[in-house]
């Protein structure tokens, strides 16, 4: 199985790119922000826990998390491999992630680093703010408070992957079609 985490800080291209991805390559996607907003569109007790932390820029709880990616991850027995988006977030996550594929005789294949700087991430989030109806892409402080948290909580899991010998970084600024190349030359390696 080929198991992807493309990594980057809010607005990097993720989930942007990751929908390339599982067309070329035919693995599942796995978002927690989606499965997040799912949750909270659906008014769910988690939805409404997670509701007020998202909308400001916190992360949420890594047992929640955990959970939602375990029954996935565990449920379908005939996947082709897996893409991380927006997960994991904390080294905490990093080690449930690498101990829940290793209960099916799985491990990451690659991390994927997109890098690009905070004044490009700043006006891409507001733009898409515009019309996402997202309250967490309307607000600058908000926005820059998403960077802080990635910074300061999900850059260590980059270090817990490069320990591994399995961490990369792409340029993720350019036409959508320039970083699809860039990621695409990584993935044929694999
Ligand atoms: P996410 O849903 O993961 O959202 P995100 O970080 O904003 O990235 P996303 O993938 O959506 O955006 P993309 O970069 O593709 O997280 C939202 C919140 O959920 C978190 O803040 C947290 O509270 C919570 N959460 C989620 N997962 C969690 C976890 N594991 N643990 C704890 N909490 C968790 O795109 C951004 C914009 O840029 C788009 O408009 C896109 O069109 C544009 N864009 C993309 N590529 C571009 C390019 N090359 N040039 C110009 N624009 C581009």
């Amino acid at each position: 199985m080929l198991n992807l985490i493309l990594f980057g800080p809010p607005g990097a291209g993720k989930g942007t790119q990751a929908q390339r991805i599982i067309e070329k390559y035919g693995l599942i996607q796995l978002s927690t922000g989606d499965m997040l907003r799912s949750q909270i569109a659906q008014k769910t007790e988690l939805g409404l826990k997670a509701q007020e932390i998202m909308a400001k820029g916190e992360l949420v709880s890594d047992e929640i998390v955990v959970g939602m990616i375990k029954s996935i991850v565990h449920g379908d027995k005939s996947a082709k491999g897996y893409i991380f988006d927006g997960f994991p977030r904390t080294v905490k996550q990093a080690e449930a992630l690498d101990n829940l594929l290793s209960e099916i005789n799985e491990e990451i294949s690659q991390l994927i680093l997109l890098e690009v700087n905070d004044q490009e991430l700043i006006a891409r989030l507001l733009n898409r703010g515009k019309d996402s109806g997202r309250a967490d892409d309307q607000d600058v402080s908000i926005i820059e408070n998403r960077i802080k948290v990635f910074k300061e909580q999900t850059t260590p899991v980059m270090e817990h992957y490069k320990a591994k010998n399995k961490a990369v970084s792409v340029k993720g600024v350019g036409s959508l079609d320039e970083i699809s190349e860039l990621l695409y030359a990584v993935l044929d390696k694999l």
